[in-house]
């Protein structure tokens, strides 16, 4: 057996999980690999796929060392099997099972629900590569080219990480769904992904790094809880999916602020001192303030719709069964059990939020999303920060939990970005206020002008502070080749 450390480099599919020993599986990835090249060149990156992009590559596992970078052809990218190192004697942390032996294979009594999570997870990941594939037109320099690319392809790999489980796992109907994983598209009529977010398009920069903030988050909190798993080749995979992770919130962190940093800087070079003022912002060729938090309310909005129902049973059995835990269940001091505990939640009752207390095995998404929610916070405080600096008395805010769902609990009502509910109609006469309108699009869409020189930035955004790699912000990172 491997021990997970071992990284066979050579093959088709780099990886660290014995293939070249298990003729099986290896024979089913090697089949499944044409068609999903197809389906990159089809849906991946438009227009870049002969370009070469400065990329890291993942080789390894160990901390320290785990990736590579160089020019890389994105088609040519090696999209390798890697789990983190196995720990030896692990027990499931959790549920009716815990301490128990992990898993190494699927329980019988728990294939339906596994399979289920595996699948889901592995519908988002292609789905968000589909969103973004009209990105690269745009690009605001050479630098966040290379960024989207990275994000593009790492999700890529994501694909092939469940894919795996799939094949290696659950036989002929993992075979059946790791084609579908292939077929399904965003935002198509008939064949849509799975959850509602990764159905939106991404229309444009300012969407892009609000979905990496907001929705690979998501991302985050969910294979934190998959890590969890007492399926232990299911927590090794996302604990090491959650390294790669980590970059794709970076690219959404730091790019709103760099889109933030460079409006404040025109309005004060401009003499702007209305933060409300959005034609004046909006003549330097700047994202405005109100703008930016539109979108924020859109992107957020949209993600926690990703956490499911606040009272969920599937939830409660996922936890029961030892599948998926709580965000950082290990670091959490309880019985690990839940029985008879409760949680916070809150609810809608005739019309009106309330919290309620809620057996805590039901809430377990609504307490991700807290857990979440909190996670959001430190982008927005740090993006605050920077208009603070720039002395102007604007604040960027998350919006209230129950505006704008379309899941759960506040699907049926409708409440503002403060959390006081209205009827529809005024909702409706406030929601341009609220939600980027056709108008922000077109603004904003006017900005969307590429810019191809290494060092260069778009009027919309200020250079990052340091490069990828050590390298500067003028390096070279894509050699467009078209
Ligand atoms: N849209 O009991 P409930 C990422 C369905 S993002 C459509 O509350 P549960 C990434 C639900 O499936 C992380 N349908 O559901 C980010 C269920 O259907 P069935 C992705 C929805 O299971 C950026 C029914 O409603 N990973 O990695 O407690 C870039 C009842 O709901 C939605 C995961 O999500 C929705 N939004 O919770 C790239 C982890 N919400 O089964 C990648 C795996 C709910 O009754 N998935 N429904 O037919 C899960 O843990 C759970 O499936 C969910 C839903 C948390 C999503
Ligand atoms: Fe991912
Ligand atoms: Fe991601």
């Amino acid at each position: 057996m491997p021990d997970g450390m071992n990284i066979d480099y050579d093959g088709l599919i780099p990886n660290n999980v014995g293939l070249a020993e298990d003729q099986r599986v290896r024979k089913a990835l090697e089949t499944w690999h044409p068609g999903y090249i197809d389906w990159w060149k089809d849906m991946g990156p438009e227009g870049f796929q002969e370009s070469l992009v400065y990329l890291r590559t993942a080789i390894g596992v160990d901390p320290k060392g785990w990736a590579k970078f160089d020019y890389v052809k994105m088609p040519e990218y090696k999209w390798g099997i890697l789990l983190a190192p196995a720990v030896e004697g692990r027990t499931i942390p959790f549920g009716k099972h815990k301490g128990e032996l992990a898993w190494q294979e699927v329980p019988g009594e728990y294939r339906a629900l596994l399979r289920r999570l595996i699948v889901v997870q592995g519908d988002t990941e292609p789905a968000s590569v589909e969103q973004q594939r009209h990105l690269g037109a745009t690009a605001p320099s050479l630098y966040d080219l290379r960024n989207l690319f990275q994000v593009n392809v790492e999700e890529g790999r994501h694909l092939w990480a469940m894919v795996y489980l799939l094949h290696k796992y659950f036989g002929t109907d993992g075979r059946e769904e790791a084609e579908e994983l292939l077929q399904r598209r965003s935002g198509h009529a008939d064949t849509p992904r799975m959850l509602g977010a990764f159905n939106e398009a991404t229309p444009d920069w300012l969407s892009f790094f609000m979905f990496t903030y907001f929705t690979d988050r998501d991302g985050k909190m969910q294979l934190e809880a998959l890590a969890q798993s007492g399926f232990d080749p299911l927590s090794r995979t996302c604990r090491f999916m959650l390294t790669e992770e980590a970059h794709h919130m970076f690219v959404g962190d730091s790019g709103v602020q760099r889109v933030v940093e460079r409006t404040v800087q025109a309005m004060r070079d401009a003499g702007i001192n209305d933060p409300y003022d959005q034609a004046a912002e909006r003549k330097l060729g700047v994202i405005d303030l109100p703008t930016i938090q539109k979108k924020m309310n859109l992107h957020f909005s949209l993600t926690l719709d990703l956490f499911g129902n606040e009272i969920s049973t599937n939830a409660a059995n996922a936890f029961n069964a030892g599948i998926k835990g709580r965000y950082r269940e290990d670091k959490i001091e309880d019985d690990h059990d839940l029985i008879g505990a409760t949680y916070p939640v809150l609810r809608c009752v005739d019309g009106e939020i309330v919290r309620e207390e809620a057996p805590a095995l039901s809430a377990l998404n609504m307490r991700l999303r807290d857990d979440y929610v909190k996670d959001c916070e430190s982008g927005v405080v740090r993006w605050n920060r920077v208009i603070e600096k720039a002395g102007f008395s604007f604040r960027l805010a998350l919006p209230h939990v129950a505006f704008n769902r379309a899941i759960g609990e506040f699907a049926t009502i409708k409440a503002g970005p403060d959390g006081v509910v209205m009827d529809a109609a005024a909702w409706a006469a406030r929601a341009g206020d609220w939600l980027p309108d056709a108008a922000d699009a077109a603004y904003i869409d006017s900005l969307m002008v590429p810019v191809r020189e290494a060092g260069q930035y778009a009027s919309w955004i200020a250079p990052p502070r340091v490069g990828i790699d050590n390298k500067g912000g003028d390096f070279e990172y894509v050699q467009i080749v078209q």
